[in-house]
């Protein structure tokens, strides 16, 4: 997968040199292409921003400058090796993702889209943000996705794309050393779907006074998948209840409804259509 990255801070993503990710950039199965924006401003002081139309607090960022750094990105496509995906050119494309408060959710089913596609262009905006016509104007050639990584507000997008380049990154084959880690992960589709992971424990089997649930050191598997489901349950009512409140009652049987009955949890009612 190809990856660019354009921002005034490209020191921000320094980390994408280390651990899961920077591994998978040695053996070239990320191919991460960081950007200086301020490379096409023109002007003595490289400006990137102006005053919003209609007044208001803060910058906004420059269409020129943007369209500019955009369209050298996409010029790039020859030296990819992508044949997948065809611009309006006729030559690959990226998929352009704009991180911005107001966007569409990140979640794990959009990290699975993305993880798909054999290139992401990342526009990371900075002030109020980015001339919203930058984004008019490539919807029209590209498939254009403004995402938020949550319900906060981040000086700029840098951070986001970091949290969105490592969560696509370890679902490219070969990335995790261990597949099934993002099979089992909270959100991933499956049985698990809409619970939380339970707790983890490793050796020693007592620290500190704490034991680790005999259930775990039984080597009973139907034991240990029944705990681990109920801890995973307990959990998501607990600290995520708006998830439980999506829990599909096909997905539950007969243990997991007397258990959310002990916790005092009330499923909603099926949808019935009108
Ligand atoms: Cl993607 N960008 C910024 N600036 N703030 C955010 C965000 C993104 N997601 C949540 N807050």
């Amino acid at each position: 997968m190809r990856l660019d990255i354009i921002s005034i801070f490209p020191e921000y993503f320094a980390p994408l040199d280390v651990s899961l990710i920077g591994k998978a950039r040695e053996r070239g199965t990320l191919d991460v292409r960081l950007h200086q924006l301020r490379d096409w401003a023109h002007d003595v002081h490289r400006t990137v921003d102006d005053t919003p139309y209609g007044g208001g607090p803060g910058m906004v960022m420059k269409p020129e400058v943007w369209g500019e750094a955009i369209d050298t990105v996409i010029d790039t496509a020859i030296d990819t090796g992508i044949d997948t995906v065809v611009g309006s050119a006729g030559g690959p494309a990226p998929r352009l993702v704009v991180p911005t408060p107001s966007g569409r959710p990140f979640t794990q089913e959009l990290a699975q889209e993305l993880a798909g596609e054999p290139w992401l262009l990342f526009a990371c905006g900075r002030y109020e943000g980015i001339d919203s016509r930058v984004m008019q104007e490539y919807s029209g050639r590209l498939r254009v996705d403004e995402v938020s990584i949550g319900d906060y507000v981040l000086a700029g997008g840098e951070v986001a794309v970091l949290v969105m380049v490592e969560a696509v990154g370890r679902l490219l084959p070969g990335v995790l050393g261990n597949a099934q880690s993002a099979v089992d992960d909270s959100f991933a589709p499956g049985s698990m779907r809409n619970l939380v992971e339970g707790p983890v424990f490793t050796k020693p089997p007592v620290w500190r006074g704490h034991e680790v649930p005999a259930v775990l050191l039984s080597g009973h598997h139907g034991n240990v998948a029944r705990w681990r489901r109920d801890e995973a349950i307990r959990r998501t009512v607990r600290n995520r209840p708006e998830l439980a409140a999506e829990l599909d009652p096909a997905t539950l049987d007969k243990h997991d409804r007397k258990l959310l009955e002990e916790l005092s949890f009330r499923l909603q009612p099926e949808d019935v259509a009108n």
